[in-house]
């Protein structure tokens, strides 16, 4: 399989894009290696610069549930576009969204969009503390909140990926703030807020991280946070930019019964434009500007394209709930394969999943929180990655990201995966 156009493209890159890349997982950095440039992709495939072809199991790092350029979010953006890409004043296609979201995630009584998760969660903590009065906030090590400054502390996705999970240029002031808890550490955290009785806005958590692997909750710990939050005082923000509207239409917090005051949402509500949400309690909500003395604000926020490419993909889902079972069942199939195949092989690993995301750690220890899944074998990782990328199977180039199936998957595809992870199991 020749690269030779993705190096070159590469190199080209570089001379004018720091890192030749626009976000930083995409440079391969963890796993070495030149980064692949994308052309084109349809369904369940990449196509690479070199004429490549690839299983995608990143699904844009999850929105590209219906598989890519599925064509009725494809229709809908072309008729959207000719009546213009951007007016920076209402549209009804933002209340469209708006009321199928609303109307369908019972805790979400008013929605404000805007371009990006990160802008989300940036929105939704700021949110927390006008409303409150306090200052401080809960964040868990390894969760990924996007790149605001007091979100940079311990987090995971890239910034574990490169090693630096605390990134320089978030000054001692902001980081002050930001208290660190242990996922699926309750009493942890229950000893966390008793030290800061009257001092903290909001609990922000990946409720099933994906930005360090993918990680399950244990039993009791949402239902715990949940409790703790109430009885404090306490806004619960749930950032769902991976979760919403992928493990179920209702996100964590239909799979699992769990309501958050605030939800963030991302990509996913664009169908892979640029677009992020947060949402939750009207009461908080109707703090935010205009009605409110909160400040957040975009002329992009509810781009009218990106609105018809969300509210056609969710209203999809809406009444396909069979996609999720699909999704999962495939995802199911997956896990099992490697089970046998990693037994066979007898060396050390842990699967984790839930519904259509799935991660793999070569490590014998259980993978429950950020030290954990830190024990992870990388090169065996980044052997694993090069091996199924050499056979057509394009994974996330990093340990710490999560994989996402998407509906375009078909049985065949996840035979081929499997044969694939067979050969490159027995490489390692
Ligand atoms: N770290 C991001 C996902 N968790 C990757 C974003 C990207 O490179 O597109």
């Amino acid at each position: 399989m020749s690269t030779a156009n993705s190096k070159q493209l590469f190199a080209e890159a570089s001379k004018y894009i720091p890192g030749g890349v626009n976000s930083p997982v995409r440079a391969f950095k963890s796993v070495g290696g030149d980064p692949i440039f994308m052309e084109r992709a349809k369904g369940a495939y990449l196509y690479d610069a070199d004429g490549n072809a690839y299983i995608d199991y990143i699904a844009s790092w999850g929105p590209m549930i219906m598989g890519h350029a599925w064509e009725p979010v494809i229709e809908a953006v072309q008729k959207a576009a000719e009546k213009s890409t951007s007016f920076g004043a209402p549209t009804e296609m933002e209340i469209e969204l708006a009321r199928l979201i609303v109307q369908e995630i019972p805790n979400v009584e008013r929605i404000r969009m805007v371009n990006s998760g990160t802008e989300a969660t940036m929105s939704a903590v700021r949110l927390a503390r006008g409303f409150s009065g306090r200052n401080k906030f809960v964040k868990f090590a390894g969760n990924y909140h996007g790149h605001g400054d007091s979100f940079l502390i311990k987090a995971g996705s890239g910034a574990v990926t490169l090693g630096h999970p605390s990134s320089p240029g978030v000054t001692p002031g902001t980081a002050k703030d930001t208290l660190l808890a242990e996922y699926n550490d309750l009493e942890g955290l229950q000893a966390l807020v008793a030290q800061h009785p009257e001092d903290i806005a909001a609990i922000i958590i990946e409720p099933v991280p994906g930005n360090m692997g993918c990680i399950l909750p244990e039993k009791g710990f949402l239902e715990g946070l949940r409790k703790l939050c109430d009885d404090h005082n306490i806004i619960l923000i749930f950032d769902e930019v991976m979760t919403g509207f992928r493990l179920g239409f209702g996100g964590v917090q239909g799979t699992f019964g769990i309501e958050a005051d605030l939800i963030t949402y991302g990509k996913v509500i664009g169908a892979g434009l640029p677009v992020g949400a947060y949402g939750g309690r009207a009461d908080i909500m109707e703090y935010v500007a205009p009605n409110g003395p909160v400040y957040q604000a975009g002329t992009l926020s509810g781009n009218p394209i990106a609105m018809t490419a969300g509210y056609t993909l969710l209203k999809h889902l809406r009444d396909e709930p069979s996609v999720y079972e699909q999704m999962a069942s495939r995802c199911m199939q997956i896990e099992n394969g490697l089970h046998d195949l990693l037994k066979t092989k007898g060396m050390p690993y842990q699967i984790n999943r839930i519904g259509s995301m799935i991660s793999l750690h070569f490590t014998d220890q259980a993978v429950r929180d950020f030290d954990s899944a830190k024990l992870g074998d990388n090169q065996h990782f980044k052997d694993f990655f090069h091996n199924m990328l050499r056979e057509g199977v394009y994974l996330p180039p990093s340990a710490y990201e999560s994989w996402f199936l998407n509906a375009a998957l078909s049985e065949d595809d996840i035979s081929k995966t499997l044969e694939a992870a067979k050969r490159s199991i027995d490489k390692l």
